[in-house]
């Protein structure tokens, strides 16, 4: 029975590859995960004999995007065919819901097909799964072998329910995607007659939807390795790649076997010798989806300090360079791929008057093209925390945004606010096949719009006066939740790359800020974007501080090696200005503050902030040396 969580939005299908032993079955979930885009596929999972014989199963994760705004991820797995495995057969067909059986076409093996397929019946109703009725298909794999069997004989022989039977060559990928498009084809009709919530809307059919989540997932129909060898690696919308480890590898695990096993003495319980297996083989399949669930929690960690990162960047890069359609862009960029939507359209008060921004190719923004939604977009202004609203709850919206040409299924409205005030609204829209977003990834949208608010307040500050003083780059909320996701992440997720600081901390270059770095200054390990935003957060601590006494800021950043660390001293300062007295500094224990320890404690360095004796603000970072 498909596994729907609707809290969680997904919909967790399992599609078991079933057959004797050096069909294919590998080969099948190999090619598939080799020719998925990189964005759909999560880490193959193999439990191999040193000979490569699968000894427990295959894993392939992969996304397959929206099912009626549903994420829906398959669990592809594949049995080991060698006849000592029964057991582990058995336990991987449980709570499989579709199945395609991988004939071997060889004429040798024409009885180890059919004695395979007797078993998987078998298997099939210990688990109480109806072999009658299950979604199955047929692959009658190894056609380029000299000596095969006909199709029609092997289709006699084995395919009794007239299931659709598909003629294979699965190392050069023929007939692999056919196999599993007409699979998932019919357990997807399946699991709508199991749940009629989920049924598609009148005019979509699952045949139409399994095409194009085909498409999303491979960019084809039809693998042909043989013309293909290379590989096509999607690095996702914004261009943000999951760096260290790759998210999308094979992950082998290799089990040296014995020719035999262990003498026993005779005596064994031959019954609870196979009960132990079984148990086992069960205990280690849950193991391999645990592994895998893990292994996708963490690279969503990553994708998510992706995005935060981005937005960072956004906010300490230097000003003049774009203008503020620019920076809209971008800004949207990264909220469309956070969210994972089709489009978007950012609505910005400046002054008295509301600039609507589409993000190409959106002309124009699709709610207030119509008189309901023009309305309704003033009520959403009001609000404090990202909301998304489906198309299917009203009728009004249904027509709003389904009036839109491509139509939009659901709208997530994020507000874009400075500790003060609305400064913008995004609009993301997500069209049919889109996943919508779960109370997880609105938390996420509220979040990277609040780092994104720093440089929109920057860039209206601007517009309005073209002297404006550096603003601060986080406000006080944004960077306590900036704080808040770099502590919950594992240190590992910083990029560890080999880094001059003379080049990663050149932008910070502005008057008023001294950079003194040491020509032969050693490289350091680290992620630039953090750093450079650690250091700009440092800077504007000083700087306040200044401004508080009354002073003109001036801040030194100094680099030195001290033994095998490397040392960032930022102190404050400044001239006395003609204003003011000067006055005790602010607290510098703030929430501004654990931001940067948090940065630094990712990079595995010290953070020390304190005042030196002429009470200026003198913070040390020490950093490991490359
Ligand atoms: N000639 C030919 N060889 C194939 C084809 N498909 C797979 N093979 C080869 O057959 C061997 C066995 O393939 P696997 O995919 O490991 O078979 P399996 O069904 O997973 O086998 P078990 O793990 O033991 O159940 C490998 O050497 C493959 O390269 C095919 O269509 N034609
Ligand atoms: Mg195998």
């Amino acid at each position: 029975m498909v596994d729907v969580n609707h809290q969680e939005r997904t919909i967790k299908v399992k599609l078991v590859y079933y057959g004797p032993a050096v069909g294919g079955k590998t080969t099948n979930l190999k090619v598939l995960h080799e020719s998925a885009l990189g964005t759909r596929r999560g880490q193959f999972l193999s439990v191999n004999s040193a000979q490569d014989r699968t000894i427990l199963c295959d894993l392939l994760p992969l996304a397959s995007g929206g099912f009626r705004g549903y994420g829906l991820k398959l669990q592809m797995l594949a049995v080991p065919g060698q006849t000592m495995y029964a057991a582990t057969r058995r336990v991987v067909v449980k709570n499989a819901d579709g199945v395609a059986f991988v004939a071997n076409s060889a004429s040798d093996r024409w009885q180890e097909n059919t004695q395979c397929l007797q078993e998987m019946v078998v298997n099939l109703k210990a688990q109480h799964l109806d072999p009658t009725n299950i979604p199955l298909v047929f692959q009658y794999n190894k056609r380029d072998l000299p000596d095969v069997v006909e199709m029609e004989a092997l289709s006699g022989a084995l395919n009794g329910r007239k299931a659709p039977e598909f003629p294979a060559v699965a190392t050069t990928g023929e007939g692999v995607l056919e196999t599993f498009s007409s699979l998932l084809t019919l357990t997807m009709e399946d699991m709508c007659r199991q749940y009629p919530s989920l049924e598609l809307p009148a005019g979509q059919t699952v045949t139409t939807w399994v095409r194009e989540a085909v498409e999303g997932m491979f960019g084809r129909h039809h693998i042909d390795l043989s013309e293909e060898p290379d590989q096509t690696v999607d690095p996702g919308e914004l261009g943000l790649e999951l760096d260290a480890a790759e998210p999308g590898g094979h992950l082998k695990i290799q089990i040296p076997t014995p020719e035999e096993g262990p003498r026993g003495d005779g005596t064994t319980d031959v019954r609870s010798a196979e009960s132990l297996a079984e148990a086992y083989a069960e205990a280690s399949a849950e193991l391999g989806l645990v592994v895998v669930e893990v292994r996708g929690e963490r690279d969503l960690a990553r994708m998510r300090l992706a995005e935060i990162r981005a937005a960072l960047e956004l906010g300490t890069e230097a000003m003049h360079d774009a203008d503020i359609e620019e920076r809209v862009r971008r800004i949207l960029k990264i909220l469309v791929q956070a969210a994972g939507a089709n489009g978007a359209s950012l609505l910005l008060s400046t002054a008295d008057l509301l600039k609507v921004l589409p993000l190409p190719p959106l002309a124009d923004d699709p709610l207030s093209q119509t008189v309901w939604g023009g309305d309704h977009v003033e009520e959403l202004w009001q609000i404090a925390e990202p909301r998304l609203e489906e198309a299917t709850g009203s009728a009004q919206r249904a027509s709003a945004l389904r009036a839109s040409d491509p139509s939009v299924e659901a709208v997530a409205s994020v507000p874009l606010r400075s500790a003060e005030r609305l400064l913008g609204l995004a609009l993301l829209y997500f069209g049919t096949h889109a996943v919508l977003p779960n109370a997880e990834v609105l938390q996420h949208l509220g979040f990277v719009a609040r780092v994104l608010s720093g440089p929109l307040e920057a860039s209206a500050a601007r517009e309005a006066t073209s002297h404006a003083d550096r603003l601060r780059v986080l406000s006080r909320p944004s960077a306590a939740a900036v704080a808040s996701l770099l502590t919950r992440l594992p240190a590992e997720s910083a990029r560890k790359m080999r880094l001059l600081l003379t080049d990663a901390l050149s932008p910070l270059q502005a008057p008023g800020i001294i950079l003194e770095i040491p020509p032969d200054a050693p490289a350091v390990l680290g992620d630039a974007p953090l750093l450079r935003f650690a250091l700009a957060t440092l800077v504007g601590q000083c700087e306040a501080d200044a401004l508080e006494r009354g002073r003109i800021p001036e801040v030194l950043i100094r680099v030195e090696q001290d033994g095998g660390a490397v040392k960032v001293e930022v102190t404050g300062g400044g001239q006395a200005s003609v204003m003011s007295a000067s006055q005790a500094g602010p607290d510098l224990a703030d929430a501004e503050l654990s931001v940067v320890g948090a940065i630094v404690a990712m990079h595995g360095g010290i953070l020390t902030a304190g005042r030196t004796e002429s009470q200026t603000p003198h913070f040390t970072i020490e950093l490991v040396q490359a």
